[in-house]
């Protein structure tokens, strides 16, 4: 438990409450934030600073009067000694030889970020929420009953998420018991270190990879090896520790595009080559969501190997690390690299840093014949004879800890003892015999996760919102299965429609990927500020994707207003029909 005095001052507001706080930097980071004397460059780079494996023009932009905050706390310590710090802390505050008040307020609210812990200051001070990586979101049973038990023990404030990257949130956690929980991830071969700040996120994939009949390969294995390369088996490498910005990349493997390469920095789109029959891949890079810019990927003209795979993606992170804007941190994403400098000349970077690697032409890869994306939730046969993937809609992502147990359990008894969880925050059992499907589906657990949910419930997505995230302008999950239940139960649908809620224009929960998505945003009232979204339509994922454009802004987040305003949409864009009214 935090200790009381220390509660006490967050309660009262200083000086964690400041201004600096809330934008996610404490005062005295504002206050260190001089640029550095080039001169500490030639007494030589201290082994703890970010700068040490940047070459020299990075280090000038780093160092520069105008780049980023974020810059110059890395600068002075690397984000890679949160994974050391973050067992030293543990220890002290367990022993009582530290309090809160004496931590340095940028490695609690910034650096530990490297290790995947965010303080929740703002909303549950002394909590953290920690981030973890699954790749291609691919869990075992003893990982789900190992992470039930990291939030059992702090009951109501304890549960978790599975997010928008097909990857778990654990919340409510101490930073006393970090130490112990990421020496338990590391023992069933998981991990929380560089989740978060300025590293490369959970790398996603076919969530039905190795049993989809239309894969063209099995993402699993080239992801895992991803990120036991990226991350160093998941113990945290250095080298990528301080990227300009974070960086999302995926595997897509099917027209579907389930982990969204048109949204992601890097996306390879596996298609076969024709003269030969290999699975190669196009390559797209620059997706990207933000306060300032939402925008598509583009092609960057080139297809890699299988065996170029991971030399390619070392290599295109190295360019960026080295390459990369470090002023106005909302320029910094890979995009604004490859704006800069052009797209032949970051490809031409990619390969000189490739030692000369040749990267072949795209390959022209979409057959002309129509492909309507699949729905995954629900029973459906396997490619292998006999066996079945059975998807459950579990509402907004949210988990408790009896909920990890019983998918652990449901899994080992009717499946392979495997789970997938997906970009739409659900579950996919695999490998289920036909004979034990009708035992299973009459699980308890699917009356909650279920295996047929309604035309809303079936595609609807949620970001934490405020009720965890201090960015959060709106609540978001609570709500939205509120909404989509009383939508349900007014209006009949011919087709599923896909409704993201998102709290903030940070657009974690991808209002611009939904049929429907809803933005948390400043509303009026009665002539009073209140909780309110931005709504868009028209998000279309796979073969030509497109974002949602903005439809409607200043919506209270009152259900009796915004019911009634997603109907009508409901009704005239999606020929909805009206139950209440009689035919
Ligand atoms: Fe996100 C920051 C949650 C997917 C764009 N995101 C945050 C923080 C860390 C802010 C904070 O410190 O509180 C949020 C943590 C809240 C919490 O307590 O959970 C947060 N982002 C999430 C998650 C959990 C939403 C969810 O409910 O699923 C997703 C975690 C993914 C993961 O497992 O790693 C999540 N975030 C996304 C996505 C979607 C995606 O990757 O497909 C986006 C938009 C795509 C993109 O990145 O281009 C996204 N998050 C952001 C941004 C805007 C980035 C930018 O360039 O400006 C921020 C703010 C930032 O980084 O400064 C942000
Ligand atoms: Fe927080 Fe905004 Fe991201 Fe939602 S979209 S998790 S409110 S930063």
């Amino acid at each position: 438990m935090m200790p009381m005095q220390t509660q006490q001052q967050l309660n009262r507001g200083a000086p964690l409450r400041s201004a600096g706080v809330r934008r996610g930097l404490a005062p005295r980071v504002l206050a260190t934030a001089a640029p550095i004397a080039p001169a500490t460059l030639a007494e030589g780079i201290s082994e703890h600073s970010g700068l040490k494996h940047l070459p020299e023009a990075a280090r000038t932009r780093a160092l520069d009067r105008k780049a980023n905050k974020f810059e110059k706390v890395k600068v002075e310590k690397c984000g890679s000694r949160a994974w050391t710090d973050v067992f030293e802390l543990s220890r002290l505050l367990k022993e009582g030889n530290t309090k809160w008040e004496d931590m340095n307020l940028d490695d609690v609210d910034i650096r530990l970020k490297w290790a995947g812990l965010f303080h929740r200051g703002k909303r549950t001070p002394g909590k953290f929420m920690m981030r973890l990586k699954v790749p291609n979101g691919e869990l075992d049973a003893r990982q789900l009953r190992f992470l039930a038990s990291t939030i059992a023990p702090y009951g109501a404030d304890g549960c978790a998420d599975i997010t928008t990257r097909a990857n778990i949130q654990l919340r409510g956690l101490t930073l006393e018991d970090a130490d112990d929980v990421i020496r338990g991830l590391w023992d069933v071969g998981l991990t929380s270190f560089q989740t978060g700040m300025d590293s490369v996120r959970n790398l996603t994939g076919n969530p039905i990879a190795g049993v989809d009949p239309h894969e063209l390969i099995d993402t699993r294995p080239l992801l895992r090896q991803m990120e036991a390369m990226l991350f160093d088996n998941g113990k945290g490498r250095e080298e990528f520790a301080n990227l300009p910005r974070k960086l999302n990349i995926c595997i897509s493997s099917t027209r579907d595009d389930f982990p969204h390469t048109h949204i992601n920095d890097v996306g390879f789109e596996a298609v076969r080559r024709p003269d030969d029959g290999e699975v190669v891949f196009n390559v797209v890079v620059g997706g990207l969501f933000s306060i300032k810019r939402n925008d598509v990927s583009i092609p960057l003209g080139c297809s890699v190997t299988q065996s170029q795979l991971m030399p390619f993606t070392e290599a295109l992170l190295r360019v960026f690390r080295d390459h990369g804007p470090r002023g106005d941190r909302q320029q910094t994403r890979l995009m604004y690299l490859v704006e800069a400098i052009g797209v032949e000349r970051f490809r031409q970077l990619i390969s000189e840093y490739m030692g000369g690697e040749e990267l072949a032409a795209p390959v022209h890869m979409h057959s002309d014949a129509p492909w309507e994306r699949r729905d995954i939730l629900g029973v459906h046969p396997q490619r292998q004879p006999g066996l079945n993937w059975v998807g459950a809609c579990v509402p907004a992502g949210r988990l408790q800890a009896a909920d990890f147990d019983e998918i652990a359990r449901v899994a080992e008894k009717y499946g392979d003892g495997t789970v997938r969880i997906t970009c739409e925050e659900n579950v996919i059992f695999v490998n289920v015999p036909d004979a034990k499907l009708p035992e299973m589906l009459a699980e308890p657990l699917f009356q909650r996760f279920k295996v047929n949910p309604g035309p809303l419930l079936r595609g609807m997505v949620s970001c934490t919102g405020n009720q965890f995230c201090g960015f959060g302008l709106a609540e978001t999950k609570a709500r939205a299965v509120k909404v989509v239940e009383m939508l349900e139960a007014q209006v009949e649908l011919s087709r599923p429609v896909r409704i993201h809620f998102t709290g903030c224009p940070n657009s974690c929960g991808q209002a611009q990927v939904g049929d429907i998505g809803l933005m948390g945003a400043p509303a009026r009232l009665d002539g009073k500020a209140v909780e309110g979204y931005k709504i868009f339509l028209g998000g279309k994922i796979g073969v030509n994707p497109e974002l949602a454009k903005e439809f409607a802004q200043g919506i209270p987040a009152l259900e009796s207003i915004l019911v009634p305003k997603l109907k009508e949409i409901l009704i005239n864009e999606f020929g909805a029909k009206d139950k209440t009214v009689a035919a």
